[in-house]
């Protein structure tokens, strides 16, 4: 059939984030087990004159930009995404018990994450400004959530099943 309609020109995927983001850390691992080819394009949110706006209007790392320039985020939907585009290792398990467990390991990972970010950013802040309430309690939820985290691997290998990747 012909149609005057040109193809798009499609781009190799690009993953904008900063070294120093477990979120992006989170899914530069995720990528790079399930062997997805990207280019990774550094940018600091915090910076000025940072391009992240340009592609995530919340300007938060990590952006994960298909081959069409589209964009996703946050790093929740990029790790579902490249689990499901590879078919090498899969990490998220497709049944609901299994799926919704390994979510909430996620959830709670990145609840830590998101405690220890703020931590982070609190400390950063002038003395006179610093909340040390703030802190300590940011800090309560990174030790609650690693002592959660570790009393539900507890003996296991894995968060879920004997191996890193499961079965579909
Ligand atoms: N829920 C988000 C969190 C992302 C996040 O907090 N990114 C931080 C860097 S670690 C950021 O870009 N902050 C910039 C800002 O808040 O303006 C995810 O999972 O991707």
């Amino acid at each position: 059939m012909k149609t005057d309609k040109k193809p798009a020109l499609l781009q190799k995927m690009r993953l904008i984030a900063s070294l120093t983001s477990p979120f992006a850390r989170k899914v530069r691992i995720v990528a790079h087990e399930k062997r997805v080819d990207f280019d990774l394009v550094i940018d600091n949110p915090w910076e000025p004159n940072s391009h992240v706006p340009e592609y995530n209007p919340l300007g938060m790392v990590p952006v994960w930009v298909l081959d069409d320039g589209k964009t996703l985020f946050d790093s929740r939907v990029i790790v579902e995404y490249l689990d499901n585009i590879s078919p090498v290792g899969h990490l998220i398990p497709t049944d609901p018990r299994a799926r919704i467990a390994v979510k909430r390991f996620e959830a709670l990972a990145d609840g830590i994450s998101d405690a220890a970010v703020l931590i982070f950013l609190e400390r950063k802040r002038p003395a006179e400004h610093r909340d040390p309430q703030w802190i300590e309690r940011q800090l309560a939820k990174v030790n609650a959530g690693l002592a959660g985290l570790s009393a539900d691997i507890g003996m296991n290998k894995w968060c879920m099943g004997e191996f890193l990747t499961c079965q579909r």
